[in-house]
């Protein structure tokens, strides 16, 4: 019982001090994209709809709705992950981003494609080199 209880305490205390040391408090939304707020003057609180979010930096609101994941890092940015393939943005990579990609080559239209998803050979653009690469990762299962 003892044992049980320092080995609690250490654990706590491996968490503090490691705490301290991360720069940012990172949200995921369920939306998959994340925000960082930096540690600097970090306070938080919430009620029983919103966390607020106040630092050295100003202040923001994030709905708890839209709260995935919340945790401490050393890593910035606000970029969204993008998967390479999806093509329609329905979080798969399928034949269906396969025509996708097709529809909007012909076309033009941006419309229901995540542009950045697009882009499966990572040459910056998007072309019909994209469809082949995209292809051949159905049919292989890599990149
Ligand atoms: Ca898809
Ligand atoms: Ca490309």
């Amino acid at each position: 019982m003892k044992k049980t209880i320092i080995t609690m305490l250490i654990a706590l205390v491996a968490m503090f001090a490691s705490a301290e040391t991360y720069s940012y408090l990172k949200f995921t939304k369920t939306d998959n994209s994340t925000v960082a707020y930096s540690v600097e003057g970090l306070k938080v609180t919430y009620d029983a709809s919103n966390v607020y979010i106040t630092n050295a930096e100003g202040s923001a609101t994030i709905a708890l709705a839209q709260v995935k994941d919340m945790y401490f890092s050393n890593e910035g940015g606000t970029a969204p992950t993008v998967m390479i393939g999806d093509v329609n943005n329905d979080g798969d990579v399928t034949i269906a981003d396969v025509t996708a990609l097709i529809d909007y080559l012909l076309s033009g239209d941006e419309s229901g494609i995540n542009i950045a998803a697009a882009d499966c050979n990572n040459s910056t653009d998007v072309s019909i080199a994209d469809v082949t690469a995209l292809i051949d990762y159905l049919l292989s299962g890599s990149w």
